[in-house]
């Protein structure tokens, strides 16, 4: 009966995975701790925005954010700021360095979650989920409370 056989193993193969993805969810994102995540609130005209948190790494090894989504977002990418040639840019990057037993900070100037494509204005007050993802495959979901933030959005 080769059809059952392999039937079967797909079945197997199921199970495998099941049991990898409930290992991964006990994976980085339990050894990361998010606070004060926050979106940057904005008019209806404007598709952009960016996210905001302090990620601590609980940890004793180095991490790596390599990935971000959000549901209010088409888009949604890492990203830095950084000088260039006198010009403050932002610059998408493949990852976000999380050493060990240390506090990186995403903050307006700085790194973070950059969301392109916005679905619908954002006021403060609302909340948005952001969901990271680490270099092992485990992800994250935090709740981010939209807020008013001081300064010009800076453009690519
Ligand atoms: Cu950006």
């Amino acid at each position: 009966m080769r059809f059952s056989g392999t039937r079967t193993l797909l079945l197997s193969l199921c199970a495998v995975l099941v049991a990898a993805t409930a290992a991964f969810a006990d994976g980085v994102a339990d050894k990361v701790t998010i606070n004060d995540p926050y979106v940057r609130a904005v008019p209806p005209v404007v598709k952009t925005t960016a996210a905001f948190m302090q990620i601590q790494n609980t940890d004793a090894v180095e991490r790596f954010i390599v990935g971000a989504s959000s549901p209010i977002a088409s888009d949604v990418e890492l990203h830095m700021h950084e000088h260039d040639g006198g010009v403050m840019r932002m610059r998408r990057i493949p990852h976000i360095h999380l050493p060990p037993d240390r506090t990186v900070a995403l903050e307006p100037g700085g790194l973070h979650v950059m969301m392109f494509g916005l679905r619908s204005a954002l006021h403060p007050g609302e909340e948005v989920p952001v969901t990271l993802t680490f270099d092992d495959g485990s992800t994250k979901t935090v709740t981010a409370i939209v807020r008013s933030v001081e300064g010009m959005m800076m453009h690519h």
